[in-house]
Parts: C-alpha cells; structure tokens; sequence
C-alpha cells in the first residue's frame, strides 16, 4: 500500500499534467499517472539467504578502501567496528578532540555486496566518555540501526540487516547532541556493490568532507574545543576533507600515473555544509551523483549534500598536482578544504602545454613543510621560542600569503607591489605601525625606496597573533632588513587598539 502511494505521488510531482487528470476522475487516477510516468517501484531483489561461510569484512582505513568484491552469492558479512575518542591534529600545531569510528576521521570504510547479511558489532571502548551509536544510511529499518546500537562505554552491541540497495552510502553517529557528535568526526562511508561489481580501475579513493567548529580561529595553535554556538550559527573554522588539514596534501596526497583509470569515493560528513566538490584541472567522466544508480557524464564540479556521497570516475592524461576542493572557494583556501592527486608520467603537450599549477592554487600547501609552524608553536607554549624559530616559522607563512604579491625573494612586483627586501620605508616604521600593515592592510600614497606606490593592500585578519609575530620577524631579518623581532604579545596590543584612522579610513 505505501509503495503504491508513493509511486502515485512521485508521478504526480513529475508530470504536472497527472496531477490536473487525478483531480478530475477524482478516485480512481492509477492508470492515467501510470501511462506518463516511470515505472513503478518495485520492493528490492531479495537475494535469498546468506551462502557459505561468515565473511569478516575487511575496512578500509582512509584513504584506501577494502579491495573489490568478487563473489556471485550473497553472504553473511560480520563488521567490528569500535568507537574511539581521541585527540588528534587538526592543523599544524592544533590539536582537537575527535570522536572516531575505528580511529579515523572518516571512519573505516566498509564495503559489502547488495544482497549481504551484515552482522554489524559497535564497540565503544573503555576509555570513552560518552555513549555513541551509528546510523547507516545504506540500511532499510527505522533509524538506519540507531536505536540497535546505543553503546555505553565499554560495551558492545550487535545488530543485523540485509543490504538491499545498491549504492555508496553515509554512516554516521547519531546520539545526543547528534550535531555535535558529526561534527567531531563521527561518520564514514559504506558501499553496497552492485551483484556485478563496479568497472575495475587502477585506482580507488576514500574521501570525506566534513566541517569543523573550535573556539580559536582557523589555524590558532594548541588544544582548541569544540564551539557549540558557531555550529549552530553554521559557521565553520575548519572545513576538511578527511578531517585534518593536510591530510591529502604533501607526502599524504593521492597518487595515480599518466593513463590510469581513478576512481574517486567521496562523501560529505556535515554536519552543516553542502559541499561543491570539484578537481581543478580534470573533468570527472562519469560522476554516480548522490550515490546512487545512475551516472552523468562529463561534470566539472557536482553537489554533496550533507549527509550524501557521490562517486566520480575519470582518466588522468597529463601529469602534475590535480587539487581537491570544495569549491566554495574560502573553504578550500581560508578554511582548509584541499587534497591533492598527484598523477605522475610523460607529458603530452598536445593535451595541455605544461608549467605547474602548484605555486598558483596550493600557496603555503606547495611547500608541505610546515613543520617549523608546528615547532615555533611548541616553543610559544613552553615559553622558550627563540628568533631562529620564528624565523623559520615566518619563512613559511610567508609563502603562503604574502609572496603573491610581495614576491618569494621580497623584491615585489614593479609600480604595483612594492619591495619588502631593503624598504626603507619598511625600516622607518615603529613596531606598532609594522604590525599594523597585515592586521589592518595599506592604502592610500606611499614611496618605497624612491618610488611612489598608491594602490591597496587588503588586510590580512585571518591570520592569528603568532602567525604575524612570526612573518613579521621572518621579513624584519631577511634580504637586508634591518633585523629585530616582534612577539605574539606585541601583536594582540595592536590588534585590540581602535584601527588606526588612516588604515579605516581606506575602505
Ligand atoms: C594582495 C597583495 C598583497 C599581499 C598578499 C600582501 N601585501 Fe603588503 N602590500 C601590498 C601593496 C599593494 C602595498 C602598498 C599599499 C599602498 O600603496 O598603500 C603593500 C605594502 C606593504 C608594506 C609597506 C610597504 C613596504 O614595501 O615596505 C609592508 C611592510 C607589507 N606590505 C607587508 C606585507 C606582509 C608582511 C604581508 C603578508 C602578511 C603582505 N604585505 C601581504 C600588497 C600585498
Ligand atoms: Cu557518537
């Protein structure tokens, strides 16, 4: 009975005209919205029951996946999964307490074919402090298996479904706060194989986006809690994929070779934004949009909602770093949301010409040494952070944001980014004035070295008072500075004062 109604209801949404023609013979409108519409919906293949021996599943630790199922029966799939509270790094330098299925933000992926008998055990270990429990998105039952799981710490609980759809699907814990829980990092993914399988590619990835709340600003250094009040007002400080930065970056990024088939699984964790997933620089050949059944071809940029996954499929022709983001463009640069694939062969300059798009799109991540951040950060917190630190600190925050303009080697760009490298300017400011600049931006007339500027630096608030103590210090002591340093203290003074008239009145 319900599936008829919802057949007849979702024929009604998709042809207005049923809707005008159901009305009019009143009770009896079946065969006129059958005739216009898709066909009905059947109940799921029932594959029988579980054959042979119980299967423990292999999990997938991100970014990897369990290999490719190849058995023709359907069978009974046991999955031992355990819920682990612990901190980790979010960025360099900043630690988060995370709430994890099997250790890792996604948690473990599990893959099992459409027809299996999943026996499915949630531990929560003993050290836990809170109860937890999972909701699959891929199980047919009130509550996806939530209500069958609740686990206290130090418990187990078991329960049992049969996989009756096809499709990459969405875990995630769903107990009280549920918000807050997600947003610690409580999801992961789960895919159900067609009876057939998938077509055999050279690669396959997990990949989960998720965005994070903590009560310091983006890339603020040491423990940083969980902010309740930004997650309701949806205001992230971190929107990650596989919930650390630089978790797809650096020596951690993707890997495929010119030629290579690559298969993308790529969910979205929430708890709050939808995620605009794209490759800059590929164009996915085939993109399963939401999961499910059916396949686009030829998609730049696709929708995953939160809550929802996709799979993307496409060939890699040209070699270079083929960057991951959400693009809504601020998460990927402001807020951390970048992987990257790092496809590696011959060029084929019929394709595309050549020249690395590293230093335009992945700025600080080109370098992925951003060890000396986390250093200097240590050394703040101890107390004993010497110039050298800074420096070495300084040097790499510089990368990433002020040598677009200013130029690696601080000669600037001429008559349109003045020189840092020997400004003379720059060496008749007071400490105050200097801090000013990337806390409140530049505008109006200046002469650097003889030559006349008059154009807008915008300011640079995001970064936090320690990453500007550092740059500062790194430019005061680099391509014949005058040298000096400039501590985090110095900078929250400045940052706290009224903006100066001059820097305000620029805007
Ligand atoms: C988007 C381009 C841009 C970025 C990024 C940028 N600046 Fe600037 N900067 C400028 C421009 C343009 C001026 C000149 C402003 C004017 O004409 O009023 C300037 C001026 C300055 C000056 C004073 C002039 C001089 O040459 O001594 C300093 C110091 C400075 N910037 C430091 C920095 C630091 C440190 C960073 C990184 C935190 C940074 N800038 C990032 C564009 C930029
Ligand atoms: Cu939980």
């Amino acid at each position: 009975m319900s599936r008829l109604l919802a057949t007849v209801l979702i024929a009604a949404g998709l042809v207005p005209g049923a809707v005008l023609a159901g009305k009019a013979t009143g009770g009896a409108p079946l065969a006129i919205v059958a005739a216009a519409s898709p066909a009905p919906l059947e109940a799921p293949v029932d594959f029988g029951p579980p054959q042979g021996e119980p299967i423990h599943a292999q999990l997938g630790v991100p970014p990897n996946v369990p290999a490719p199922i190849h058995r023709n029966y359907p069978a009974k799939v046991i999955v031992d999964l355990e819920v682990v509270e612990k901190e980790m790094q979010i960025s360099e330098g900043v630690t988060y307490t995370y709430w994890t299925f099997g250790g890792t933000v996604p948690g473990s992926f599990i893959r099992v074919r459409q027809g299996d008998t999943v026996e499915f055990h949630l531990k929560n270990s003993p050290d836990s402090k809170m109860p937890h429990n999972i909701d699959l998105h891929g199980v047919t039952g009130p509550g996806g298996g939530a209500a069958s799981s609740f686990t206290a710490p130090g418990h187990e609980s078991q329960f049992t479904f049969k996989a009756l759809n096809s499709g990459l699907f969405v875990y995630h814990c769903a107990t009280a706060p549920v918000g807050m829980h997600i947003a610690n990092g409580m999801y992961g993914l789960i895919l159900v194989e067609p009876p057939q399988g998938l077509p055999k590619v050279d690669h396959e990835y997990y990949v989960m986006q998720g965005d994070f709340y903590t009560t310091g600003k983006y890339r603020e250094k040491g423990h940083q809690p969980f902010d309740m009040d930004k997650a309701i007002d949806e205001h992230p400080t971190y929107v990650l994929f596989n919930g650390h930065e630089g978790s797809l970056t650096g020596d951690h990024a993707l890997t495929a070779k010119v030629g290579d088939n690559v298969r993308l699984f790529v969910g979205n964790g929430g708890p709050n934004l939808v995620s605009s997933f794209h490759v800059i620089g590929e164009i996915f050949d085939r993109v399963y949009y939401e999961g499910g059944k059916n396949a686009q071809e030829n998609v730049q940029t696709t929708l995953i909602p939160a809550g929802g996954a996709m799979m993307a499929e496409f060939h890699v022709d040209v070699p270079g770093s083929y960057v991951l983001v959400d693009h809504s463009i601020f998460r990927a640069f402001n807020k951390g949301a970048m992987g990257i694939l790092k496809v590696d062969g011959p060029e084929n300059k019929a394709i595309y010409s050549g020249k690395e798009v590293d230093s335009v799109y992945l700025g600080d991540r080109a370098n992925p040494n951003l060890k000396a951040v986390a250093v200097a950060a240590k050394a703040n917190a101890s107390g004993t952070l010497s110039k050298d630190e800074q420096i070495a600190a300084g040097k790499q925050l510089f990368t990433g944001t002020c040598s677009v303009c200013h130029q690696a080697n601080g000669e600037g760009l001429e008559n349109v980014f003045p020189p840092l490298a020997k400004s003379d300017f720059l060496a008749k400011l007071s400490k105050e004035d200097l801090i000013g600049i990337p806390l409140h931006g530049h505008t109006g007339k200046l002469t650097v070295n003889g030559k006349d500027y008059d154009s807008v630096m915008p300011p640079m608030s995001q970064l936090t008072d320690d990453e500007v103590s550092n740059i500062l210090t790194y430019v005061l002591n680099s391509w014949g500075n005058p040298g000096g340093q400039i501590s985090k203290e110095e900078v929250s003074k400045v940052r706290a004062a009224p903006a100066p008239a001059a820097a305000g009145a620029g805007h």
